[in-house]
Order: structure tokens, then sequence, then C-alpha cells
């Protein structure tokens, strides 16, 4: 090939490959916290596929405090980023900041949980559908305890759109069977040793034998409240039965264990589905849906 066309389709691949403006794409990221094994390796995702992808990015950890999230999505303002992402910690509260955004023209997306805000507010939202998960999680029990259960509830954190929507698709379920009731709730807050305070609390407010299952909001949670039954003697998997929500990796060979009997999956790996949708939006397209569904998957004891 003559030398000539070879330096021209050099000039021309680095042109195509070259982010807008000439500098490579900023974008803010506000991050719940790392509260659990599955919101770790949603950050490495995101983190990793940034990287790939050598765009520019800041990330917040709000370690689950509301107040300081908002707080650095308006710095982002202020920084004028490309794009700003945000897995928000609770449901209540973005309009104003997000209004801030829009003022800015600076795109913002939500991913991992939701805001009870105008739909306008942001380009889209990539998430799961929690309370499809619940749904899951009680479908399974309801089929396990032939429809006949008392069952204690871990809950998530308070208000976030993960706790809210899962016990409401659980419940909706649970409603079907006359002799399926939750008997106990508490949160703890989705992590481990919330999940072992909430359990070990609920078992004390129990008083009378067992129960028939335990459902967690998330794995960590599950795997703290294991802790407390097997303390008091109790044998998670098989009395109480056990299902949760998350399926990572300790979670997976609990179940292979025999000691969770089911959990519903929640992929953290979506750093490049989030990142396709901010890279399009910079590139000029404007037809995303609002809500960009994540499958859930069940899992259970594989033979
Ligand atoms: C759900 C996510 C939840 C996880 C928990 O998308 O927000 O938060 O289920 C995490 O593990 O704490």
């Amino acid at each position: 090939m003559p030398l000539a066309l070879l330096a021209v389709l050099a000039v021309v691949s680095v042109l195509v490959l070259a982010p807008r403006h000439g500098h490579a794409q900023t974008v803010g990221f506000a991050q719940v916290g790392s509260e659990s094994d599955w919101r770790r390796s949603f950050t490495d995702s995101v983190m990793h596929e940034a990287a790939t992808r050598a765009i520019d990015l800041t990330l917040f950890n709000a370690d689950g405090d509301p107040e300081r999230q908002v707080a650095a999505v308006r710095d982002f303002i202020r920084r004028r980023v490309d794009a700003i992402v945000i897995a928000p910690v609770v449901l209540s509260g973005w309009t104003d900041v997000l209004e801030e955004a829009k003022a800015a023209a600076i795109p913002v997306f939500i991913v991992d949980r939701a805001v009870d805000a105008d739909p306008n507010l942001y380009v889209a939202r990539i998430a799961a559908n929690f309370n499809l998960e619940g749904k899951l999680a009680a479908a399974w029990l309801a089929q396990e305890s032939r429809g006949r259960c008392t069952i204690l509830e871990l809950e998530g954190t308070a208000g976030s759109a993960a706790a809210v929507e899962r016990k409401r698709g659980f419940a909706a379920i649970i409603a079907e069977f006359p002799d399926m009731r939750v008997v106990g709730a508490r949160s703890g807050n989705f992590t481990r040793e919330g999940g072992r305070a909430a359990m070990e609390a609920l078992l004390a407010d129990l008083g009378t034998g067992p129960p028939c299952a335990v459902f967690a909001h998330n794995d960590d949670m599950m795997f703290g409240a294991i802790e407390a039954m097997k303390a008091v003697g109790l044998e998670p998997g098989r009395l109480p039965l056990t299902v949760s929500v998350d399926a990572v990796a300790p979670a997976l060979q609990a179940v292979q264990a025999g000691i969770l009997n089911a959990t519903v999956e929640l992929r953290s790996n979506i750093g490049g589905e989030i990142f396709d949708v901010v890279q399009a939006y910079l590139r000029g397209r404007r037809d995303f849906p609002k809500w960009i569904v994540i499958a859930s998957d069940l899992h259970v004891k594989q033979p």
C-alpha cells in the first residue's frame, strides 16, 4: 500500500478515535458506597471500563450518605464534567440538583438504583428490575414451601429503590398464598454486620420456634444472618430456608453447599452497558429508553 495512503489512514483513524473536543471525556460518578461485595464489584466494573475507554472518571464514594452524594454531584457540575453518572443511595432529594445539572447542560445517567424525580431530568436509567427480583425470590419460596411459610425479612437501606421494590415485589407474590406471611422484618442496611444484628433481634423477638424461611434483600445481609442462625443452633438452608439477592461469588458457593437455597442474580459487571449509553449520548444520540433493564436470574443448587 502506497506510503501516502497509509499516512492518510493513520490520520483518519486518530481523528475518529480522538474524544470530542480533543480532550478525554470527563465523567463524574457518584457511587453509593462500598457496603457490599456486590457494590465493590460494581465499582470495579465501572472503573475498569472507564480506563479501557480512556475516560477521565472521577469516583465519589458517598459511604451511604445521601447529602454527601448530592454535594458531590454539585461539585461535578461546578467542574463542568462532560457527563454525570449517579447510583443514588436513596430515592428522595434529587430534583433540585438534577435541575441544576440540566440548566448546566450536563447529561445525567442514573444507574443501579433509582430516583424519585422527573425522568426528563436524566437521560436514562440503566438498572435491574428490583420488583421482579422480589417476585422471583417469593415465587421460589412459595414453590419450595408448598405455600405454607412464616418468613423473616432482612431489608436493605431504608428509602433505597432496591429495598423498597424488592419488598414490594416479594409481598405481592406471598399475598397470593394465605398460609405465607412475613412475621418479622428489620433493616440490615445491605451490610453483613447489619444482617447479623437484624437477625439476632428478629430471632429474639420471635420467641417461638424457628421461622420457615429468611428472605434477605442482599447476600451480604444473608451471610450475617447465617452466622446468627448458626449461633443459636439453626441449620440455615434446611430450617430455615434461605433466599437472597445479588448472586455474588460467595453466595453461589453457599448455594452449592446447601446453606443458601436460592439467590437472584444482579449483574455487577454493567460498566460496559453504562458507558455505551454515555458515549453514544456524547456522540449525539438521543433516542434512549428511559429505563434500560439489566436482566435478573434465579440461582439454585446445580446437580
Ligand atoms: C441493587 C444494589 C444493592 C445490592 C446490594 O441494585 O443497589 O445495593 O443488592 C447493594 O448488595 O448494597
